[in-house]
Order: structure tokens, then C-alpha cells, then sequence
């Protein structure tokens, strides 16, 4: 996020997921660990057997509210009071470390002022946490000198994201939490080297190592290196892109996504599709962006390719082939080395070891970082700068990275949609444990389709009995830019007032649903807050094998194999 890369260097998590374990106080925001970050959640499991306090703000209850001390189930997108609320806590009651903000900080006073609007009292009103709670909480991050900050999408995926990161980084650095092991600030990221794509410079705005591309410096050093003029402009993000495809792009160049599938208010990016002029896809599977592609370059997937993958604690760690590819497949690499030498470049690479080797040569945060090193040591954490230095556990040891740690202060803005008379609930959505985002992957094995064959929405009990709607009915969803049919799964995980869907499901996409307003800084969508009302429908055909999500996990295992429905297949759906 960018609020990461201003204040504290780059994405990433500053601490490392060993020294979890080590936490005293963990406050995880918005992030369905057990679920999405299996690994992590087992760090932070051992953290709360040894003692540690564990408090959850979520709007929903997760595996982790239930090994919590507290859970903060606050309004979806109301964020910005809950932590405003405690920075008020900690600078009226005089908690903040007053040596760390003088010395290693700018700009205190600024939030100080900011939030002292943001009392607990009104807090709670907004929020619907209760003052108290708030309370507890400020005082405990506070004066608890191992406390971390762990958080993703239920974060991130708003109007207001960015916003959102810079009201936590401001409880970071009033308490000085950062620059010793266990604490810090912890984006957890989300696929496999999303962190390393962003590193390598997968991003409009920045070469690799997080260097801006309109730095005069940074352009000058690229532009001896590489031989070429590059342009000093940063290119549209995601989003960006995405409203513009049909008229500003006629060209589109997919690699390793499922747009069709992933990108917010999808029909109206179907539409744009419509008037495009060529789309190339590059993926190990037909997805369902397929059906736009003129086409197809079958790529090797990861178990059938060397490389590396940057994980979330930045470590970067070495890949091997373990088998061959299938058929025509070949190595992402080697498909875009041909593409680029049939362009008139003369790309000669041999193997991957010599791209990484060219990407860390100029970007010093990797310069020490090789794949010879790897294979000799293991995987090495950046910032890296020579290859005689060990790597980096966690950041800002002995000051902060930039000098000084700024303080941003960060109004409440609502999302942008809120509910209302003709749409009263509000959506959010997200992944479960058994698919896999697109679920290009997950639906292609069968163990994933026996706990969760089909898209479901979560509904509270009361919202459920008031439309007539019992457990396992088939509904209607419906907001102002799409409908769709999935199962109702009755549930008090959600607050009252609110639904919550999984996104992984071809024949229910989510993303009809959704609202594509992006974050003002990050272009990230809302995905986790829109309008929406559910209908139950007067047609009920029985379920595939309905189970829901949450609960299944810890009841009655699949039974035998035999005896259960294969999960079905959607019509675009090669069926691999
Ligand atoms: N099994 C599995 N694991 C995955 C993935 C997968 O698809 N399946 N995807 C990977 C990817 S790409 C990513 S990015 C990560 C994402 O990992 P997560 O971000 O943990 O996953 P999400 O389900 O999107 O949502 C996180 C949490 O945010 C909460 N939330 C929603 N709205 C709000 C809000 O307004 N405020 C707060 N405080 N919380 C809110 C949700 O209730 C949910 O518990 O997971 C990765 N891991
Ligand atoms: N409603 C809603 N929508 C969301 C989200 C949400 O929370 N809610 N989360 C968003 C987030 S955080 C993310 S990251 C996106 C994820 O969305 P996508 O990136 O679209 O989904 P993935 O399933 O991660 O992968 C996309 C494609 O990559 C292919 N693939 C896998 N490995 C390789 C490979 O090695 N090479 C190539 N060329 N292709 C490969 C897969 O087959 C798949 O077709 O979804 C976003 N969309
Ligand atoms: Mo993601």
C-alpha cells in the first residue's frame, strides 16, 4: 500500500512471522488469517498458548474471535473511527512513548489535534463497538512493548484504504512500536509473490526496488543501463485500466489474472471488452477471461518452472521444477523472451538466475541478493544491499528507514456506497479456506468442491426471517450493478444488516456485484462494502450438497468420497 511505502519504506511486513510466536499483545484488523494465511494464524495461535493478548477488529466473526480476548465486530468501513478513537485513548490519557515521537517522528501535534474529535463515545456510535472496548484496547497496544499490527483486505479494499493504513501507522509510531522483534506494522500479502511482482516493479509507478519512475535520478541510472528512453510517466493502475478498456485500450495483454472474474462491477467491464480490439492470455488454465481472448499462450505453472518467490516478510526464497511442463506449456519467461525478440529486442537470457541477477543490480534493496546465494544459504529477507550482508529480520532497527516517520492525520470519509430504502443491506466480500481467488486451481481438485461446492451468501437471522429466507434457500442478490442466484447460508458469523459472499465462484461472480470505485492513492476497489439486497426465490431446486462454509470446517468430515457430489462445473469451465 502506498501509505506503507511513504511512511515506512515499501509494502511489506516490517517484523518477520517467526518473531509472532514472540508476541505479547496482537491486534489483527481485517484479516481472516486462519483462512487466507494458514501459516501466520498458526504463529499467531502459538503467541496466544504462551500468554499473549489477542484482539480482533472484524465485522464478522472469524476462527480467530474465537481465541481472542476481544472482538471488535465494528460497522464494515467504519475503521478510521474505531482507530482514530484509540490514538484518542493513548494521546488524552498520555500513553504515546514521548522519547520515540520526538526523536524519530514528524508531525504528532497534527494527529494529536486530528483526533480529538475521534472520542470513544462517538466512536461507538459509529462503529457500534462499545467505548470500553475501544478503551481496553488503546491501553493494552500502548504499554505493551511487543505489540504487532496485522492486517489485509478487510483494510485495504475500500474507498478509503489507504487512509485506513496511515490511521495504523499512526498508532505505530506514537507507541514506537517498530524497530525491535515482534511489533511493527504487518501487511500480510496475498498471492504467491504478489510481493515479489511489486518488488520487481509490476506496479505503474515503480522500477524495481521501489523507485519512482518520475525520479529524474532513478530514470537516468535505468535509462544508462538499460540503453533505451523510458517514459518518466507512471502508467494508469488496475483500475484505471480497467475503465477505460474499450476506448482508451484496445489492446489488453493478460497474464496470470482471471480480470473477468477478479476485476469489480465486471459486467460493465465485459461491456468494455466488447469494443476491444485484441486480448492475449497467458495462464496455465482457460479462465473465464478465455471467452474474450483471440489468443492463448499456455503458460508452465509454478511446480514446473525455476525462479523465485518473495513472501511476505520479504524473504526471498528459491522455486524448482519439480516436473515438466505439460504439452505446449513453457515457463512465463521464456513465452515473453520470444514476444519480446519477435518485437526486435535482443533478449538472450538463459535462465532466471540471470534476469534476477540484472532486476537487484540497480534496485539496492536486492543488490545483495542472488540465486547462488540462495541455494547457499536459504532464503535471504531484504533489504539486501551486498552480498556479504545478511539480510534484514525486521526494518528500522536503531531509526526509522526514511529519518523521520510521518504522521499523517486521516478524517473519516464513509464508503461510497451506503445502504438505503431500495438496497438496506450492505455486502462485503471475500475468500474462504478451501478456494483459491479465481479458482482456476481449487475447482480442479476434488477435496475443495466436497466442503464447498457452491457460491453461498451469508445472511444474519434476522435479516434472513424478515424476506422469509431459511437455510440453504436459493436467493436473489442484487445491487445497482448486478444480480445474481447462490444458497443462503443463515449465519450470526455477520452483523445484522450486513452479508458477506465468497468471490471464488465462476457461475456466481461476486463481482457482478460490486462496486468499482477505487482508493484515490492505490486505485485498490471497494470490495468490501456495497449496497445490496437479497430476495428469496419462488423456484427452490435442491441443493448441489450444501454445507456452507464456516462451520463445515470444524463439523462432520466429507464422509465417503462415493457418496458425494462432484462440485459442478461451470459452463466456461473447460473442465480440465
Ligand atoms: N484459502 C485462501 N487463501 C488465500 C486466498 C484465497 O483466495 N484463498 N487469497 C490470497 C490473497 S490474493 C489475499 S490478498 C489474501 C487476503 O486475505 P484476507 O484479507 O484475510 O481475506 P478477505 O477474506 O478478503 O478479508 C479479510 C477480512 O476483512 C474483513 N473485513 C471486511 N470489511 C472490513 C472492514 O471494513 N473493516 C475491517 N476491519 N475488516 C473488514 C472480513 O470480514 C475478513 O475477515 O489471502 C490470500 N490467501
Ligand atoms: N469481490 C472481490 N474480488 C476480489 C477480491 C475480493 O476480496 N473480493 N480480492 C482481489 C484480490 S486481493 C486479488 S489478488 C485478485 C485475485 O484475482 P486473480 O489474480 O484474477 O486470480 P488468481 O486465481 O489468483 O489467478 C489468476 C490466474 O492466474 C493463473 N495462474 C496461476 N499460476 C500461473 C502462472 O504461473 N503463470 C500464469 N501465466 N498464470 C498463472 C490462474 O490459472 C488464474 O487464471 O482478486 C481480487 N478480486
Ligand atoms: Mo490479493
Amino acid at each position: 500500500m502506498a501509505g506503507l511505502v511513504t511512511t515506512f519504506g515499501a509494502g511489506a511486513m516490517t517484523n518477520s512471522i517467526g518473531e509472532i510466536r514472540d508476541a505479547d499483545f496482537l491486534f489483527v484488523i481485517g484479516s481472516n488469517t486462519t483462512e487466507a494465511h494458514p501459516i501466520i494464524a498458526m504463529e499467531m495461535k502459538r503467541a496466544v498458548k504462551r500468554g499473549a493478548t489477542l484482539v480482533v477488529a472484524d465485522p464478522r466473526s472469524i476462527w480467530l474471535t474465537s481465541m481472542a480476548e476481544r472482538h471488535l465486530k465494528l460497522r464494515p468501513g467504519t475503521d478510521i473511527w474505531l482507530l482514530n478513537a484509540m490514538a484518542n485513548v493513548i494521546v488524552t490519557e498520555e500513553l504515546y512513548d514521548e522519547d520515540f515521537v520526538a526523536h524519530n517522528t514528524e508531525g504528532f501535534e497534527a494527529v494529536a489535534e486530528t483526533v480529538r474529535a475521534y472520542t470513544p463515545e462517538a466512536a461507538e456510535q459509529v462503529t457500534g463497538v462499545p467505548a470500553e472496548e475501544i478503551r481496553a484496547t488503546a491501553r493494552q497496544y500502548a504499554t505493551t512493548r511487543k505489540a504487532g499490527i496485522y492486517y489485509t483486505l478487510g483494510i485495504t479494499e475500500h474507498s478509503h484504504g489507504t487512509d485506513n493504513v496511515y490511521a495504523l501507522a499512526n498508532l505505530v509510531l506514537m507507541t514506537g512500536h517498530l524497530g525491535h522483534a515482534s511489533c511493527g506494522m504487518n501487511p500480510l500479502r496475498g498471492q504467491n509473490n504478489v510481493q515479489g511482482a511489486n518488488d520487481a516493479g509490476a506496479t505503474p509507478v515503480f522500477l524495481p526496488g521501489y523507485q519512482r519512475v518520475d525520479d529524474p535520478a532513478v530514470l537516468a541510472k535505468y535509462q544508462a543501463s538499460w540503453g533505451v528512453e523510458l517514459d518518466p510517466t507512471p502508467g494508469l493502475n488496475l483500475n484505471e485500466m480497467m475503465k477505460v478498456a474499450g476506448t482508451q485500450l484496445k489492446g489488453f495483454f493478460v497474464m496470470g489474472e482471471d480480470i473477468l472474474l477478479s476485476e469489480p462491477n465486471v459486467a460493465h467491464l465485459e461491456e468494455g471488452l466488447n469494443g476491444i480490439e485484441f486480448l492475449v492470455l497467458q495462464d496455465i488454465f482457460l479462465n473465464e477471461t478465455a471467452r474474450f481472448a483471440d489468443v492463448i499462450l499456455p503458460a508452465a505453472c509454478f511446480a514446473e518452472k525455476d525462479g523465485v518467490f518473495t513472501n511476505s516478510e520479504r524473504r526471498v526464497q528459491r522455486v524448482r521444477k519439480g516436473v515438466e511442463p505439460p504439452g505446449e506449456a513453457r515457463a512465463d519467461w521464456e513465452i515473453l523472451q520470444d514476444l519480446a525478440r519477435l518485437c526486435g529486442a535482443d533478449w538472450d537470457y538463459g535462465d532466471p538466475a540471470e534476469i534476477y541477477a540484472e532486476m537487484v543490480k540497480d534496485a539496492p534493496k536486492f543488490a545483495g541478493i542472488s540465486h547462488a546465494r540462495i541455494e547457499r544459504e536459504g532464503g535471504i529477507q531484504w533489504p539486501c544491499a551486498s552480498p556479504d550482508e545478511p539480510g534484514t529480520t525486521f526494518l528500522h532497527e536503531g531509526g526509522i528507514l526514511r529519518g523521520k516517520g510521518l504522521f499523517t492525520p486521516v478524517d473519516y470519509r464513509p464508503s461510497m456506497e451506503l445502504e438505503d430504502s431500495e438496497y438496506p443491506l450492505l455486502l462485503s466480500t471475500g475468500r474462504t479456506l478451501y478456494h483459491y481467488n479465481s479458482a482456476t486451481q481449487t475447482r480442479r481438485e476434488q477435496g475443495a468442491g466436497f466442503k464447498q461446492p457452491e457460491a453461498y451468501v451469508e445472511l444474519h437471522p434476522k435479516d434472513a426471517g424478515r424476506r422469509g429466507i431459511a437455510d440453504g434457500d436459493l436467493v436473489e442478490l442484487l445491487t445497482r450493478r448486478g444480480n445474481l442466484r447462490c444458497r443462503a447460508l443463515i449465519s450470526r458469523q455477520v452483523r445484522r444488516g450486513c452479508i458477506w459472499m465468497p468471490f471464488h465462484f465462476a457461475e456466481a461472480r461476486a463481482n457482478l456485484l460490486t462496486n468499482d470505485v477505487g482508493d484515490a492513492v492505490t486505485g485498490t476497489a471497494e470490495y468490501k462494502v456495497c449496497a445490496a439486497e437479497v430476495k428469496r426465490l419462488s423456484e427452490q431446486p435442491a441443493p448441489v450438497a450444501f454445507r456452507g462454509s464456516y462451520y463445515a470446517v470444524e463439523g462432520p468430515g466429507p464422509g465417503k468420497v462415493d457418496e458425494l457430489p462432484m462440485a459442478p462445473v461451470s459452463a466456461a469451465d473447460p473442465g480440465d
